[in-house]
């Protein structure tokens, strides 16, 4: 009995005999070891339960998407560092075939879902209530378990690395590759349950924030002045709103299909994969959307905030934002030109893929008429702006020409593709938010980040980014195609293969020196003397940093589009301080632990389902009931911050008098 137990934990749970991946588990192992003792020792638990796990402020749980994205960030660059590695030196095998796809398909999953999204989240959160002075998001405990969905969610894919199995069919899991037949082993189901549980959290987040903006905004705010960034968070939410129901149906399918022997996806039996093709892409495709709209909103912010202009073609913005997400949704099939929809299909999604480059052009055309004439300065979050510029331009255009239906049967699944995404994946989304972290960050922690390790990294991104992917573009159309490990020297692809892998590494140190820059910053702590960092523009701005518990002493009243510069103007010209209204005590919701643990719940069954375990999945679905029901009889869920405590807060703070 034992030794069966020793047997199945060494054979089957554990995944043993990779060098790499024993380093990983012990590395796992002893952080986890690490934490549990630093937490004891400075006597910290209660703490993290209170003021972080349980928590309902939006901040909070802003800058805890913000710290699992990182760490994200780190594990899918070294999955993309290893592939690397690989791909300079496929003589000597580093990374076997079926390991390379498993890094293939967890480095995309990773990157996108559990890197960019959340990161996204986290300056969601951050900012948007802040920007429309709120005191918080419209529906805070929805706020809660979504971060906690998204992160135990990714957990869940995340273990595969090192207990069963990894995914390998590839990001977006084509049947039959996925199938059951397909795919016998583990890894696929970690992918279905990690990526559905998280996907629920998204979904939420992306109905929360589309309510919020739209009923919770200070008085005054009309849409049309609200700050650009909001509008591409809107926009950003409708498209999850539309976008991420068909993930979810579709992962369901296909788990049905793996779980009880349906066949949707298999055409023996009668399902047809090319269902679950344009399906997946009718996600896929305005997912990308998803993660770069709320760069363009960054960029619009930092542009006029540094330029010290209003931004150029306001109105030209919004519309601009809104068509490229409506149409998103009419371009999916441009990821299977080859995969015989014949001429006229092949047509309407070259065409309607082509109409997208328009409004983006128009908002490239904006930034560069906010800066002209403008008092421009470069501090950090401007430099990532600027150099975003011509690479997304670049990325942009070697776009269009994939869009020429007859051109990507020869670029289809060649590395030219994979230049073209991480083009535009790093140098706009990354890069975006990157930007949004820097401008950001003394509003979050109330001091800034060390300028010139920030130029470093910044220096050593770019400069990494094109010599990783340019060479990218020319091995894709000297015939090497994406997702193999090995190749044959007398192609001729090596030279270039490995500048791009210098390219990958000067990037890894990039990110270094971006740490360094953080530990730097918190070594050398220097608080901003004012909420105001940037000498900013909009609301968010007129507060102190970090921003108190209630965001705004007194909710601000709206006249202007950016309405704090208009008020500074105003207040320089001579104008009035407006009269201070009373203060009165602020309702705010309480913490609840109850989105944690459903979430723990979700974790439990997800495992349970992926090991086939009843034993484990019932008590899982259980306790999610139980849950729900507990959430459902819990009346006291609110309180009010009386009006001294509020008093005694913006004293300290140095606020509102
Ligand atoms: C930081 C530097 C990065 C490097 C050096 C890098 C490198 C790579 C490599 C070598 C591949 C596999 C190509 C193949 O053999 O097919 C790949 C695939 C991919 N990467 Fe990256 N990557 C980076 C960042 C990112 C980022 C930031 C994202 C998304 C936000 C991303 C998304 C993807 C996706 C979706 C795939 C396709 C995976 C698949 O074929 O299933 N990568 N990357
Ligand atoms: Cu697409």
């Amino acid at each position: 009995m034992f030794q069966n137990l020793i047997d199945f934990l060494l054979n089957d749970f554990f995944i043993t005999g990779d060098p790499l991946i024993l380093g990983a588990q012990v590395s796992i192992g002893l952080s986890m070891v690490a934490v549990v003792f630093a937490l004891s020792y400075f006597k910290k638990w209660r703490w993290l339960w209170t003021e972080w796990l349980t928590t309902v402020d939006h901040k909070r749980i802003g800058i805890m998407y913000i710290i699992a994205s990182i760490l994200m960030l780190f594990r899918g660059g070294v999955d993309a560092l290893l592939m690397r590695v690989q791909l300079a030196v496929p003589q000597v095998e580093f990374l076997h075939a079926d390991h390379y796809n498993a890094i293939f398909t967890t480095h995309g999953v990773i990157m996108i879902l559990f890197m960019a999204m959340p990161l996204m989240f986290g300056l969601f959160n951050i900012v948007v209530p802040l920007q429309i002075g709120a005191r918080d998001v419209a529906y805070p405990f929805l706020n809660s378990l979504s971060f906690w969905m998204f992160f135990f969610g990714a957990m869940l894919f995340n273990v595969s690395f090192v207990i069963g199995g990894s995914p390998d069919a590839g990001w977006l899991a084509y049947p039959p590759l996925s199938e059951l037949s397909g795919s016998p082993g583990l890894g696929q189901d970690f992918y279905i349950w990690g990526i559905q549980i998280s996907g629920i959290g998204s979904l939420a987040t992306g109905i929360n924030f589309v309510v919020t903006i739209l009923k919770m905004r200070a008085p005054g705010m009309k849409l049309m002045k609200m700050p650009m960034f909001v509008w591409s968070v809107l926009s950003s939410c409708i498209t999850i709103m539309f976008a991420f129901p068909i993930l979810t149906v579709t992962l369901f399918l296909l788990f049905i299909d793996r779980y009880f022997g349906a066949h949707f996806f298999t055409l023996d039996g009668g399902g047809n994969p090319m269902m679950y093709i344009n399906l997946i892409w009718m996600w896929g495709h305005p997912e990308v959307y998803i993660v770069i709209l709320p760069a363009f909103g960054i960029f619009s912010e930092i542009v006029s905030a540094f330029s010290k202009k209003k931004l150029f073609g306001y109105k030209s913005m919004v519309f601009a934002l809104m068509s490229i997400s409506f149409f998103s949704f009419f371009t999916w099939a441009h990821h299977f030109f080859t995969m015989g929809s014949g001429a006229n299909v092949n047509a309407f999604f070259a065409i309607t893929t082509m109409l997208i480059a328009i409004p983006t052009g128009v908002k490239v055309f904006n930034w560069l008429f906010t800066m002209f004439r403008g008092k421009l300065t470069f501090p950090t979050p401007m430099l990532w702006t600027i150099a975003f510029i011509p690479c997304f331009v670049v990325g942009g255009m070697t776009g269009v020409m994939l869009s020429v239906a007859p051109a990507d049967f020869q670029f289809h699944n060649s590395y030219f593709l994979i230049a073209h995404f991480h083009q535009v994946l790093i140098g706009g989304v990354v890069f975006g938010y990157f930007a949004g972290l820097y401008y950001w960050w003394p509003k979050m922690f109330g001091f800034k980040l060390h300028e010139g390790l920030g130029k470093w990294a910044f220096w050593l991104w770019n400069i990494g980014f094109y010599v990783c992917f340019m060479p990218q573009y020319a091995l894709g159309l000297m015939g090497m195609t994406r997702r193999f490990n090995e190749y044959n020297f007398d192609m001729g692809w090596q030279p270039l293969n490995v500048v791009s892998t210098v390219g990958a590494f000067i990037m890894g140190l990039a990110f270094l020196f971006q740490v360094w820059q953080i530990a730097h910053s918190i070594k050398f702590y220097k608080k901003e003397p004012n909420g105001d960092s940037w000498d900013g523009r909009t609301l968010e701005w007129s507060i102190p940093s970090p921003a108190p518990l209630y965001n705004f002493a007194r909710v601000p009243v709206v006249e202007s589009e950016d309405a704090w510069w208009e008020e500074k103007q105003r207040l320089a010209n001579g104008g009035k301080p407006k009269p201070l209204a009373p203060l009165e005590p602020i309702h705010m919701p309480k913490n609840s632990a109850i989105p944690f643990l459903i979430s723990v719940s979700f974790f439990v069954m997800g495992f349970g389902f992926v090991w086939d375990w009843k034993w484990m999945i019932i008590p899982g679905a259980i306790g999610i009931a139980i849950c729900m029901l507990a959430r459902s009889f819990s009346y006291d869920t609110d309180y009010y911050i009386p009006v001294d405590e509020i008093e005694r807060t913006e004293a300290a703070l140095g606020g509102t008098k």
